[in-house]
């Protein structure tokens, strides 16, 4: 047995005060990760030294004493593995020097070697070594659909203009490639368990491009497949899953499914009619829009007290953002927004 709230809290157990972590704590509205962050050109070579990723996971835990640590990496190492040549420019987000733009790419993949994801597993195992004994750990991966759409747009975008394109020419070879990643995420998810998660957490960050029928079709279906291969796998099929789908335009009874231990609710859902639907079967976090935490403190304390209102009685509730931490947030906002929590 454990001690952690987080992790009683997605075996479905109540407390008086729900155990908080935060999308993206550890980040660039933090100084004291900005301090370590001027020292690297590019990201990726920081997210490649496990001391400083081990240091920079550790820094919102000492600050806001919060109930879960994530891994302190990212959701592109695994396309970076392929050989698409991830690179983080500075102000630009991240850039892929070789993007997947036909299906020939796809059939000429170079085949996934964990081993290139070594960085990652040992930035797992300092976290652990100075973490609070007791604190959990979250792992995480992007879904595939995600990582697909970032390896065939070859940055960010505000519409995946070619990802869309190459969704609705190519539906086959998008198909194949959202195989391979499954299979990819898959074992990354095992090593980082071997390594130490306690839990891990499905980015699903571009599940608001597809069309209903298409989140099905092309994000779901892998996104399940992923929960069952981890299920069935005897090292990890005690592991609690967090999926996170940003505005997915679907009723959230149609988008959990059993593997699920804990459904991340973007900030546009409705939260108490998911409180609802998924009562005794699913543990939520999340749902305060992060944008909350730019206003007054009075608004904060508010907005914060609604959500925990609402969820008082809620077995498994996990305080956290409808999305991520953005740049812009002051730290001592967060400090407001955990108070009311406490409170
Ligand atoms: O320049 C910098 O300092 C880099 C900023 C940064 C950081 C701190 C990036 C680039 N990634 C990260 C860390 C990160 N990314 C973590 C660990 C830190 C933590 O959470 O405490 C995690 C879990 C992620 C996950 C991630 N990366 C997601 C999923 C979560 C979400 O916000 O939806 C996504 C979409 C990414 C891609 C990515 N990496 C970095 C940026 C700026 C982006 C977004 C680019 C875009 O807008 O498309």
């Amino acid at each position: 047995m454990n001690s952690s709230n987080f992790l009683k809290a997605l075996n479905l157990q109540k407390h008086d005060t729900p155990p908080i972590w935060l999308m993206r704590q550890a980040g660039r509205y933090l100084p004291e990760y900005q301090k370590i962050r001027r020292d690297y050109k590019n990201f990726l070579d920081m997210c490649k030294k496990p001391e400083i990723c081990a240091r920079l996971a550790l820094q919102p835990i000492e600050r806001y004493d919060l109930d879960a640590s994530i891994l302190f990496s990212d959701i592109l190492t695994v396309p970076d593995a392929f050989g698409l040549g991830l690179a983080f420019y500075e102000g630009e987000g991240p850039k892929f020097s070789n993007p997947i733009s036909e299906p020939e790419n796809i059939a000429n993949l170079k085949s996934f070697d964990l081993n290139t994801l070594d960085y990652v597993f040992r930035a797992v195992e300092e976290t652990k070594k100075i973490l609070p004994v007791d604190l959990p750990l979250i792992g995480f991966c992007g879904s595939p659909w995600t990582l697909a759409a970032y390896s065939i747009e070859g940055s960010g975008s505000k519409d995946f203009k070619k990802t869309k394109q190459f969704l609705s020419e190519q539906p086959q070879a998008l198909k194949d490639f959202l195989n391979i990643l499954t299979d990819a995420c898959f074992q990354y998810l095992k090593q980082q368990v071997l390594s130490g998660v306690n839990a891990i957490q499905i980015f699903d960050s571009w599940a608001d491009l597809l069309t209903t029928k298409d989140l099905e079709t092309f994000s779901l279906i892998y996104t399940r497949k992923l929960a069952q291969m981890l299920k069935d796998d005897h090292t990890t099929k005690k592991i609690p899953i967090i999926l996170f789908e940003k505005a997915p335009k679907m009723n959230i009874q149609d988008l959990v499914f059993k593997d699920l231990s804990c459904i991340s609710l973007y900030w546009q859902e409705d939260i108490k009619n998911a409180s609802t639907t998924l009562r005794n079967k699913l543990a939520i976090q999340g749902n305060l829009n992060p944008k909350v935490l730019l206003e007054s403190d009075e608004i904060i304390w508010n907005e914060t007290k609604k959500i925990c209102q609402i969820m008082k009685n809620y077995p498994g509730f996990i305080f956290n953002l409808g999305h991520g931490v953005t740049p812009n947030i002051d730290p001592k906002k967060v400090e407001v927004m955990i108070k009311a929590i406490r409170s």
